[in-house]
């Protein structure tokens, strides 16, 4: 950072605040982007992104364009107002622009000409990209003229500002072209699922607003378009896409006052699943807030109104409880607002307090209104409210039946659990492996110290499709809940676990990957927070096998083996396919996929809750043609619970 080459020629106060400023971000990116693993390298896009949406919430600007280039760069295009390029008053022989891409938090908010509400969180500003690439490109239509920027090595000016003709594609726009840098991030790969189901967000948060995506690296040759008109509308139809909806119109009201708004949609299912999913100023709040809070509220109020005012619930009658109202619906809250205050670990809850009452205050008086304007759907919606309240009092009853039969049971672990002698979690593991043939290799595999074995038997119940009441009837569901030791579903209390690696062991083929997704789902439902807690994995048996001299050697997969060929081209054996687990000796599963020392195992971790949960569905939902589709169309690329 000492080496200056400022391109004004003067190496003054302003410079090495600059350069300060960008070195503070590459010697503590995680105070500005999170982490420097996939998550902060995608916090990179969102960034440049939200900075064009900014653009489109103003008013400015109506299509945006990412792609991921062939050398895996990223590029954004926008068609708003293009960072100003005139000199900046308060850094003298800088561009505006300059000024924007390497002074922290410069944004949008200078020159009093600021929005109303952006990105706020992601507004750390998008000199932080910058200062986290090995290089970037500026380009910028304004005025009739096209100019241009570059910057090296976490921000420095390679070449200033130049005008470099007439604009010819465009009257005005911002488009930003960055390669992340390699020496700060554990790896600069980007997600395309990752980032489409962020840009699908943008679309719909930003009704009309055209985004579109390319992946151009080689192999992936994928381009998509979003654009919706209805806005949070369509999104609510998309989220009940493939799923059965229990009436068609989706409900729609927004309310705004002073300097804060909210825009809610809303439809119901007939599944047992809440999914409601809320937003401010366009980011996801996915620990939910006062916003939720005040929504939730209202729509306990009003239904338990409706419900007594039509004497579907009687004087004697409880209350309907808002999780039984809230079975099977599927809701959009949007709120945009001048401050948000983001709080939490995650900082994935919005704490405004201001927004509760907004919110509370128009849900109840629209919700009222549309139960009395929709008597058809308010009556389908409050009978379900009824039969999931009944439910719930039956699946408490289940539970206490199942804790009390567990407690006569002594330590009340499934019989066909081969457990580990260890009684440290932290060191535990436990392998869930489909079929007792496998599970009996898998048993003689372990190291018994601290590898537990839970066999389990065929395709476990599709607990998207089952109330929890079932759920505790099914013989595979309780021996999973008790091996692992700490309840399910509200009562699940991740401190309890008595694993920390629950290690799911399927065969490489179609069925495997049923049963991993079938397992994934019951976790992602009904133990959120052992996937949250990062506790979830994914046993990966190798799939081929061959001779090289006198040892074995397993590839993982066809890319594996595509390589392997690569790097030994004078390889003459024909390659073995494995068979099935079962089919396994038990030194081969012990060498390729037990054994901590060799095998490799993907953790689970959900990046996007939104998109996790319509995943699920699609895989295990009604719908078996939008399933067909989505297996078609992603075999190559399910990445969609972000390993
Ligand atoms: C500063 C001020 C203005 C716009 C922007 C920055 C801006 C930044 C980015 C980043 C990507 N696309 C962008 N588009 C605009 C306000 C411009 C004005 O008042 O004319």
């Amino acid at each position: 950072m000492t080496n200056n080459s400022n391109v004004s020629g003067e190496y003054n106060a302003h410079s090495i605040t600059v350069l300060e400023g960008l070195e503070a971000v590459r010697k503590r990116p995680g105070m500005y982007i999170g982490s420097t693993g996939t998550t902060g390298l995608h916090h990179l896009v969102w960034e440049v992104v939200d900075n064009a949406v900014d653009e489109a919430m103003a008013g400015h600007c109506d299509h945006i364009v990412v792609t991921i280039e062939p050398d895996g760069s990223i590029k954004v295009i926008d068609n708003g107002r293009g960072i100003p390029v005139d000199p900046h008053p308060a850094f003298p022989g800088k561009s505006a622009a300059e000024v924007v891409m390497t002074v922290l938090h410069a944004g949008g908010k200078f020159g009093g000409g600021g929005y109303k509400v952006s990105g706020g969180l992601h507004g750390v500003g998008i000199s932080v990209v910058n200062a986290l690439s090995s290089k970037l490109i500026l380009e910028i239509d304004r005025g009739g003229s096209s100019y241009q920027m570059e910057f090296a090595d976490g921000g420095k000016v390679v070449s200033s500002l130049k005008k470099t003709g007439k604009s010819t594609k465009r009257t005005h726009g911002t488009t930003v072209t960055f390669w992340p840098d390699s020496s700060i991030f554990d790896e600069i790969e980007f997600s395309s699922l990752n980032i489409l189901g962020r840009l699908q967000n943008m679309a719909f948060l930003n009704r009309s607003l055209r985004i579109d995506f390319k992946d151009l690296r080689e192999g992936r040759d994928h381009e998509e378009s979003y654009c919706y008109a209805g806005g949070i509308v369509d999104f609510v139809s998309h989220l009940n896409s493939s799923k059965e909806p229990l009436f068609k119109k989706v409900g729609y009201f927004s309310a705004s006052e002073q300097d804060q708004e909210v825009e809610i949609s809303f439809q119901w299912n007939t599944g047992y699943h809440e999914s409601i999913h809320s937003f401010a100023n366009g980011i996801s709040t996915e620990d939910g807030g006062t916003h939720e809070e005040g929504f939730r509220k209202a729509l306990t109020t009003a239904f338990n109104k409706y419900a007594r005012s039509r004497s579907i619930l009687k004087e004697k009658d409880e209350n309907l409880q808002g999780e039984d109202i809230r079975e099977g619906l599927s809701a959009i809250i949007s709120v945009r607002l001048t401050d948000p205050q983001f709080e939490g670990q995650t900082k994935g809850r919005l704490g405004n307090t201001s927004i509760r009452s907004l919110v509370e205050r128009a849900s109840n008086e629209h919700l009222g209104e549309w139960l009395e304007e929709n008597p058809k759907e308010a009556s389908a919606i409050t009978q379900k409210a009824v039969s999931a309240a009944r439910s719930r009092l039956a699946a408490k009853h289940a539970r206490d039946v199942t804790r009390r039969k567990s407690a006569l049971e002594g330590a009340g672990l499934p019989g066909k659990l081969v457990d580990c002698s260890s009684k440290d979690a932290a060191e535990s593991e436990i392998f869930i492996v489909e079929g007792n043939s496998a599970g009996g290799s898998a048993k003689d595999a372990r190291n018994p110290k601290y590898q537990a074995i839970l066999p389990i038997r065929g395709k476990i119940l599709n607990v998207e499709r089952a109330r929890v009441d079932k759920m505790l009837k099914n013989q595979e569901i309780l021996a999973l809940v008790s091996a692992i030791g700490a309840g399910i579903a509200d009562d699940f209390d991740v401190s309890k676990i008595r694993y920390h690696k629950v290690i799911i062991l399927a065969d490489a083929d179609v069925d495997g990957s049923h049963i991993r997704t079938l397992l994934l789902t019951f976790f992602l439902r009904q133990m959120k927070p052992l996937v949250d807690g990062g506790f979830v994995y994914v046993a990966q048996p190798p799939l081929f096998s061959t001779r090289v001299g006198k040892s074995k050697v397993y590839l993982k997969d066809e890319p594996a083996k595509a390589r392997f060929l690569q790097d030994n081209p004078n390889h003459k054996e024909e390659f073995q396919r494995l068979k099935g687990l079962g089919e396994m000796d038990f030194d081969e599963l012990r060498d390729t996929t037990m054994d901590v020392e060799k095998r490799s195992l993907l953790q689970i971790t959900i990046e996007q809750a939104a998109l996790a949960d319509e995943v699920c569905s699609i895989l295990m939902g009604e719908n078996v043609e939008v399933r067909r589709k989505f297996i078609q169309t992603n075999a190559k690329d399910v990445r969609f619970l972000d390993i």
